[in-house]
């Protein structure tokens, strides 16, 4: 067992790795134990763009020999910040691949081409017709919503001048990228250039290379994301707090359990609403169960929990251990951070997988397309193949864990906005009084993945709770953000029992916990969004770099989470990651990330695996930026002792 503590800090994770290992099932953790990392890919130190190649050019032990090169003559740092672009340009192509399916839906729903979708929040209709220059006047909706989907599509393919919701930064900000020439096109334009760029033979200068990193990202943060999150908002409704539960004991033993994974939330949404028919109440108590139970993984859940309560089952580390349960009939999977090995997990139990994008298939796994007419048809189906496999369910392999939390989510931008403005003068005046009087020290992202080379949910978990005993504000998304649930941390109670005194007192004024679920990945968006409006508030600067603020992934796997940092610390918020740093290999290139990105676009990267040096690393970021803002002093007065007030008082 001692082994396997190593593997997840997570008490269900830990007894359902220990149930695999007992039902001679293998899972992520054991692959992890017997597949080492290569370590020179690992470092960026290797080129495999053309058939020359892979070309591999680690530094020698030997400092007196000189420095491979590719034989293209293509040097360490070249090849270590072309990989590192293309990262950058799969991880936005993920994200804004998904953002143009919404776009897409939202299009036929707007035009009364399907019947699942409509505009249910007309407000934020007008806010983002407003952003793409899309005429309200007396204009009926229909019309209105039409044309924000066609200008939304066409950002994606936006050939020359600036994105539309870029033009959301700050004044400063937009300027900077303008002087520095990031500022992004459309998404679909920077990735190509990107790939191009890239090629054998063509951009060979990593500076030039990081720069145009730097543009794809914020293509994608600033473009495809933001179109996915606020078209998302628009058809399925703005997420307002709400409570719900986390972690694999959100499974019921007599339920009919059904898991939603991946990333696109419309067959979700779907299937939420087909799973309430009473029919299928009725057809699940004939085959022995009490009802149907809906739960999620990854970001899907995500979604679907931040507009229905919908509990998540787990992040992308325990999408295999929750069917390891052997309670699971049915898990849908669409896109993005689904493991190919569910299929083969599956087997051993009773589970039906089913992948459902026409973009992604598994081998195993049965395909049931959707294709946005049939959701309806779609999620009944695989509602009546989970219910008639629930006799298929072996009792004695079934084991769920009981180990579940509560939590409150649904922190959007425009909710913070309202709780702490309040309904009829929302703004961000409070919480930049807080930050200014620095009962708030500062706000930090914490996002991205969980990765079985660490412990699973440990540095994360490490990161926020000294964040926030700190006094900053955490905000978290993706699968970050189930780490921070299944911890408690997302409870409003968590405020008094986690934070510090100053942070505490806020979170209980408001009622809120000192750590806010603000979504799924593409929902980062939100973050940029809320920044932004902090430096609108007025009193902390005029640019997103002026803010006493940090991001961070510790845990992160993904290329998504590459291109999420990279965007980050273009628009202004300096950045650590853990696990590893993919450019190690080349000295050159990681300065130009941790040290002269800060000269050109006022932040920069940052690499550091240990939790509690990490959260020092911003902590120290934070009171720099308040110290460069003058509000220093104020931090000070409040943590004035009570002798020193006498002494003063005598004066
Ligand atoms: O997009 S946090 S493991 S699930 S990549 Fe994937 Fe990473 Fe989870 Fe969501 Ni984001």
């Amino acid at each position: 067992m001692a082994d396997v503590f190593e593997k997840s800090i997570e008490p269900a994770s830990l007894q359902m790795i220990k149930k695999a290992a007992d039902d001679k099932v293998q899972v992520v953790f054991d692959r992890a134990a017997s597949l080492k990392p290569c370590p020179i890919g690992a470092d960026g130190d290797c080129c495999k763009n053309c058939a020359m190649g892979p070309c591999r050019v680690p530094a020698p032990k030997d400092k007196t020999k000189p420095r491979p090169t590719g034989i293209c003559g293509a040097t360490a740092a070249t090849i270590s910040a072309r990989n590192f672009a293309r990262m950058v340009a799969a991880g936005a192509a993920a994200h804004s691949d998904h953002g143009r399916g919404e776009a897409e839906m939202f299009l036929m729903a707007a035009r009364g081409e399907v019947s699942e979708f409509k505009v249910k929040d007309e407000q934020k209709l007008y806010q983002v017709a407003m952003d793409l220059g899309v005429e309200i006047g007396d204009r009926p909706l229909q019309e209105i919503a039409i044309e924000v989907g066609e200008k939304a599509i066409a950002e994606f393919g936006r050939q020359h001048g600036e994105g539309a919701f870029a033009q959301r930064a700050p004044e400063k900000r937009k300027e900077l990228w303008r002087k520095v020439g990031v500022f992004p096109r459309g998404v679909d334009r920077e990735i190509v250039e990107t790939m191009h760029r890239t090629h054998i033979g063509v951009d060979q200068d990593y500076r030039h290379i990081l720069m145009q990193a730097a543009r794809a990202a914020l293509g994608d943060g600033w473009g495809g994301s933001m179109i996915a999150t606020e078209l998302q908002d628009i058809l399925l409704g703005d997420p307002v707090p709400l409570a719900g539960e986390i972690n694999l004991g959100v499974l019921k033993k007599d339920y009919v359990n059904i898991i939603v994974h991946g990333h696109e939330p419309l067959l979700p949404e779907v299937l939420v609403v087909q799973a309430q028919d009473p029919e299928f109440q009725k057809a699940a108590e004939a085959v022995g169960a009490k009802g149907i139970n809906l739960a999620g993984i990854c970001c899907t859940a995500n979604e679907i929990l931040m507009r229905h309560g919908i509990p998540i089952a787990g992040n992308f580390l325990q999408q295999e251990l929750a069917l390891v349960t052997g309670a699971v009939e049915l898990m849908t999977v669409d896109v993005q951070c689904i493991m190919q090995a569910l299929a083969p997990v599956a087997k051993n139990y009773h589970t039906l997988l089913v992948t459902t994008s026409p973009k992604a298939k598994i081998d195993g796994a049965l395909h049931l397309e959707f294709d946005d007419h049939n959701a309806t048809k779609i999620a009944r189906e695989m509602i009546k193949m989970a219910i008639d496999n629930f006799k298929n369910r072996k009792p004695e392999h079934v084991e769920i864990p009981t180990h579940k939390c509560d939590q409150v989510v649904g922190f959007t931008y425009e909710t913070i906005n309202y709780l702490l403005g309040g309904m009829f003068r929302a703004s961000y005046h409070p919480l930049n009084d807080n930050i200014i009087n620095g009962r708030i020290r500062g706000v930090a992202g914490v996002v991205g993945c969980s990765n079985a080379r660490v412990t699973h949910n440990k540095p994360n978990l490490e990161l926020i709770k000294e964040l926030i005993k700190n006094d900053v504000l955490v905000l978290v998304t993706g699968c970050a953000a189930h780490v921070a649930g299944e911890a408690g941390l997302l409870r409003p109670e968590a405020a008094k029992e986690f934070a510090g005194e100053g942070l505490a007192s806020v979170c209980e004024a408001v009622g809120i916990p000192p750590v806010l679920h603000m979504g799924s990945c593409v929902d980062n968006s939100r973050i940029l969004m809320a920044a932004t409006a902090i430096v609108k508030a007025g009193g902390l600067g005029n640019d997103i770099s002026d803010l006493p603020a940090a991001g961070a992934s510790l845990e992160w796997m993904s290329e998504k989470a590459v291109s999420i940092g990279e965007y980050f610390v273009a628009s202004g918020v300096s950045t650590v990651f853990g696990v590893t740093w993919p450019t190690l290999g080349s000295e050159e290139t990681t300065k130009f990330l941790f040290e002269e990105y800060e000269d050109i676009l006022k932040a920069k990267w940052y690499f550091e695996p240990d939790p509690i040096k990490a959260a020092k690393w911003m902590i120290d970021h934070i009171d720099k930026k308040r110290k460069e803002l003058g509000i220093d002093k104020a931090r000070e007065r409040v943590l004035f002792d009570m002798a020193k007030r006498r002494e003063l008082e005598v004066a």
